[in-house]
């Protein structure tokens, strides 16, 4: 098959965010624009000749069409093969899995993640290093550099390929591989917990709910937690992938998982409710009544993971993101063991898990993981959760409690104002920012700052700086609110606003925290100027 070089010239925007480059399903679809940024990230890692890459994506619109041309493109450039899911289906946690198994050099994973998909939604695509883990800044600056200069592509001419067959064919002098995509992942998941002790807390009547969101992780749900626990049928709903999620919002919070969340607050209510998003890395964890916050799951799953046979001998440490609560740092202090502070996205757990120092990371924003791969990973938290009630033979909400009472309570919030006008949004963070030196001292509303910056990472591996990570102002009452701007939006810009008060006064554990943050939340429109800068008289989205 000819190998055809189409001359290009570089398309603005493509710039790799938090994770991977996210754009409408149709600016990806327009003329060389996927092309460009395939052929980028290749000269981005110096080439794919003779290399083995594993492909897959969430199955959204724009997915198995993405995925025929990535592979006429890796082999026009020389790769050796190509791993590819069936029907071009892989979950993130599951390819990057593969990635590692398989020894790969790497993978393009096909995802805007919780983004909702469809012809006129979001489609995104990322690469992942030979650890599994999405490409490191140094990366993806050079992937970045090169969509600015690039002026040809190569692809193969043709090649309709068919990936519903598992089973090994050629494109071109390239291997493809497509392999079940949920066997691997399932089998891992049986090495990490206790199979066991889950069926019997099933087989005891314990009973749940896992809402797929009509996105990726209905099939490793079903198998997993069905077929292999025992769960009764139906325990997972929304189970089959669709390309547009249904209509829906694959966001596993309590906005978007509002079908849950009133399954979870109602009469009937099971013992256990979860949810995971579009690619199968986010995960939402609800009790009868009781929803856990992704910093308090972290937190707990950090003091209880050694009842899992995989964190058996403890864990070597724990990282979180700048904007997740403090909880699971206190957790990590009574344990005697280290915790990092991260920039958000996962990407910069990658060379912490790499070097052994932390076995556990997580996110405010619903991503959990481990050592186990380099992406967080949404079934995992589920079932590590399950492994927990499987031993511990308590509700949520008792676990919850019991946590409260040893450790204090951060309350915590997130609250999102989005497709704020890129213009208004980047001049409040701007003035915010010039500001920060002046407000130590200052009263604001009900409080005090005590202190101000702007976040920074040196990464304690390799010595990398990341600036710039999140504006942070911290209160003497120990409230903090941190301002940053998404890095995962498709349509103007998205303002976060991250709310934060430890409280450690036993009688007062049990407030709403929306309640329990008033005063936080006054001083955070008052800082920034929120409502005035944005016309907007609340967040569109408050987690
Ligand atoms: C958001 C979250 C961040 C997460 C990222 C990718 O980024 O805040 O914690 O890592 O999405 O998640 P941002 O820049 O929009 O705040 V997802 O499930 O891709 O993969
Ligand atoms: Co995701």
């Amino acid at each position: 098959m000819t190998v055809q070089v189409i001359e290009t010239q570089p398309i603005e925007g493509q710039k790799p965010g938090t994770s991977g480059l996210r754009k409408k399903t149709r600016i990806f679809m327009q003329l060389h624009f996927l092309e460009n940024y395939v052929q980028s990230i290749f000269d981005g890692i110096d080439g794919v000749e003779g290399k083995q890459l594993v492909v897959g994506g969430d199955g959204r619109f724009f997915n198995d069409q993405a995925i025929k041309i990535i592979l006429r493109m890796a082999a026009a450039n020389g790769a050796k093969a190509c791993i590819v899911g069936q029907n071009g289906i892989l979950s993130t946690p599951a390819a990057s899995h593969l990635i590692r198994k398989l020894k790969t050099d790497g993978g393009l994973i096909l995802s805007a993640s919780h983004n909702p998909g469809g012809e006129n939604e979001d489609f995104g695509l990322k690469y992942n290093g030979p650890n599994g883990g999405p490409a490191n800044e140094g990366t993806t600056d050079k992937i970045f550099e090169r969509t600015k200069s690039i002026t040809s592509y190569k692809i193969l001419a043709s090649g309709d390929l068919d990936l519903s067959q598992i089973g090994t064919t050629q494109v071109g002098n390239m291997q493809v591989d497509v392999i079940d995509p949920i066997t691997d992942y399932a089998d891992l998941m049986e090495e990490l917990f206790d199979f066991d002790a889950i069926r019997s807390l099933f087989a005891s009547g314990f009973s749940l709910r896992f809402d797929a969101m009509h996105a990726v992780t209905g099939p490793y749900a079903t198998e997993v937690l069905q077929n292999r626990l025992g769960a009764p049928q139906g325990s997972v709903v929304n189970a089959t992938p669709l390309p547009d999620f249904g209509g829906g919002h694959p966001d596993p919070n309590p906005i978007w998982a509002k079908e849950l969340m009133d399954c979870m607050y109602s009469d009937t209510a099971p013992d256990f409710g979860a949810a995971s998003d579009g690619d199968g890395d986010r995960n939402m964890i609800v009790g009868k009544s009781c929803y856990v916050s992704p910093s308090d799951s972290l937190a707990v799953l950090a003091d209880l993971a050694h009842l899992a046979p995989a964190y058996s001998a403890g864990l070597a440490g724990v990282a979180r993101s700048m904007p997740t609560s403090g909880a699971a740092d206190r957790v990590a202090e009574a344990k005697g063991i280290p915790s990092f502070e991260t920039p958000t996205g996962w990407k910069f757990f990658g060379n912490l898990l790499d070097a052994g120092k932390v076995t556990l990371c997580g996110e405010e924003s619903a991503g959990t993981g481990s050592n186990h791969v380099r992406e967080k990973d949404g079934l995992w938290a589920v079932l590590l959760w399950l492994n927990i009630l499987a031993k511990k033979r308590i509700s949520v909400t008792e676990l919850l409690k019991e946590h409260w009472q040893r450790y204090g309570r951060n309350y915590y919030s997130r609250h999102d104002y989005e497709a704020v006008e890129t213009e208004a949004a980047n001049s409040l963070m701007n003035d915010l920012r010039r500001r920060l030196t002046d407000l130590p001292g200052q009263t604001i509303g009900a409080l005090t700052v005590a202190r101000a910056d702007e976040f920074a990472y040196d990464d304690p591996v390799d010595g990398s700086h990341s600036a710039g990570q999140g504006l942070r102002v911290f209160f003497d009452n120990g409230a903090r609110v941190v301002f940053r701007l998404s890095g995962t939006g498709t349509q103007g810009a998205t303002l976060r606003v991250y709310l934060e008060q430890l409280e450690t006064d036993p009688s007062a554990l049990d407030h709403e925290p929306q309640h329990a943050l008033a005063d936080i939340i006054a001083a955070a429109d008052q800082l920034a100027g929120i409502t005035a800068r944005t016309g907007r008289n609340g967040p569109d989205v408050i987690t």
